[in-house]
């Protein structure tokens, strides 16, 4: 791989959704830093910087070679003076100082342990970390604080939950799905999306889309995938957001990964016995089965293709189409349709690969958008 002649610069486009991206990063020293820095403008709620370092990150992973000059970067767009400096001081001393520093300090370190826990997201820890708590232990001792639900039992669950998720372990989630739905209908569809859809080893979760071809009737279906579940009793947590969709409410003009489908963020018990090859648990952890976050989302069959598109990602992926619709095409993109400003009208779609046409892109791959 080495001696392939890198690509011409003038060939990569500053859109992801133009970029083929595989899991196989050759720049992974580089990305991890700037995704630290991402991270650490994220706390500060700096979110132009935040995009920044991820826009930067994202061109790095779609290069088939590995950068080892400032030289060679020439000509790649995303990339600014301040990621440039980044950049030269690793190829220069093997790491930067500015990186170094953001891990090293206890902001950075408190707000990362805090925004690791379900439930808990920048601002919350951000609040926490004010109020001079340091550990989980400073939180759980703390009388004042009223933990959610979420939160409850994203502490209850965290040594499962933080550990990742294998791709033998979303597969045999797949299967118990199936299985559900198989109980009430033929016409149901399933699909395995997310990173694991992009080809990816290991999750944080896993996602699925699970519908039916009988439009009206997902959300009834997600909620008996539900309700069998329990009954199975490996429901360890559940939160049930009823659809709000609805046509009227379109286009949406925003930019975030948000929808307004029927949707349950889960929390699974997963038993050794159903995982090809067992589950990967820690040293000396016998107990035959794991806690494990399960996203399910159930757009109407008239949106899968968007729906699945948006659920594939990557977030910078999508975050790209969506601009790339909107500056190129004077069309807006998001989970539910895409709309053309200049004729006024919603374009249909039955895959994504007519959402590709439409936006006149070639068409990449699940596994090529790890952007
Ligand atoms: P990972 O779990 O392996 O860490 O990576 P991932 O699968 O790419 O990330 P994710 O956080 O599970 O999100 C998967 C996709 O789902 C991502 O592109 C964002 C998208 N998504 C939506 N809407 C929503 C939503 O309302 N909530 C959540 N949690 N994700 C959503 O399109
Ligand atoms: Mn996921
Ligand atoms: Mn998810």
């Amino acid at each position: 791989q080495e001696g392939l002649a890198p690509t011409p610069m003038a060939l990569i486009s500053q859109y992801a959704c133009k970029r083929r991206t595989s899991t196989d990063n050759k720049n992974k020293i580089l990305t991890d830093a700037f995704e630290v820095l991402a991270e650490n403008y994220k706390f500060s709620d700096n979110k132009s910087s935040c995009l920044v370092f991820s826009r930067a990150a994202s061109v790095l992973k779609s290069l088939p070679w590995t950068v080892q000059s400032i030289e060679a970067t020439q000509g790649l767009p995303c990339l600014r003076e301040h990621t440039k400096a980044v950049m030269e001081e690793i190829l220069q001393f093997g790491h930067s100082f500015e990186v170094e520093r953001t891990l090293s300090s206890e902001r950075y370190q408190t707000l990362k342990l805090f925004t690791s826990v379900f439930g808990v997201g920048p601002k919350t820890a951000e609040k926490w970390y004010h109020r001079g708590l340091r550990s989980f232990r400073d939180i759980l001792a703390e009388p004042s604080i009223q933990l959610n639900r979420m939160q409850q039992s994203g502490f209850l669950y965290y040594g499962d939950i933080s550990r990742v998720v294998t791709k033998a372990e979303a597969q045999a989630l797949g299967n118990i799905i199936d299985e559900a739905v198989r109980l009430i209908t033929s016409d149901a569809v399933t699909a395995l999306t997310g990173g694991f859809r992009r080809g990816k080893e290991y999750g944080h979760d896993v996602d699925f889309i699970v519908t039916t071809h009988e439009v009206g009737k997902e959300e009834f279906v997600l909620r008996h995938i539900i309700d069998c579940f329990k009954k199975q009793g490996i429901v360890l947590y559940c939160d049930y957001q009823a659809s709000t969709f609805h046509m009227s409410k379109l286009p949406c003009q925003s930019f975030e990964a948000m929808d307004y489908y029927a949707k349950c963020f889960l929390i699974l018990r997963l038993e050794a016995s159903q995982v090809d090859g067992g589950l990967t648990c820690d040293e000396g952890d016998n107990r035959g089965w794991r806690a494990v976050r399960v996203d399910l989302v159930s757009p109407p069959m008239d949106r899968y293709a968007f729906a699945l598109l948006g659920w594939t990602g990557s977030t910078q992926f999508d975050r790209d189409l969506r601009r790339f619709a909107r500056f190129e095409r004077k069309m807006t993109l998001d989970n539910h349709t895409l709309y053309d400003t200049t004729k006024g009208e919603f374009l249909t779609a039955r895959s994504e690969e007519d959402i590709f046409a439409h936006l006149g892109l070639e068409y990449i791959e699940p596994w090529q958008r790890n952007a």
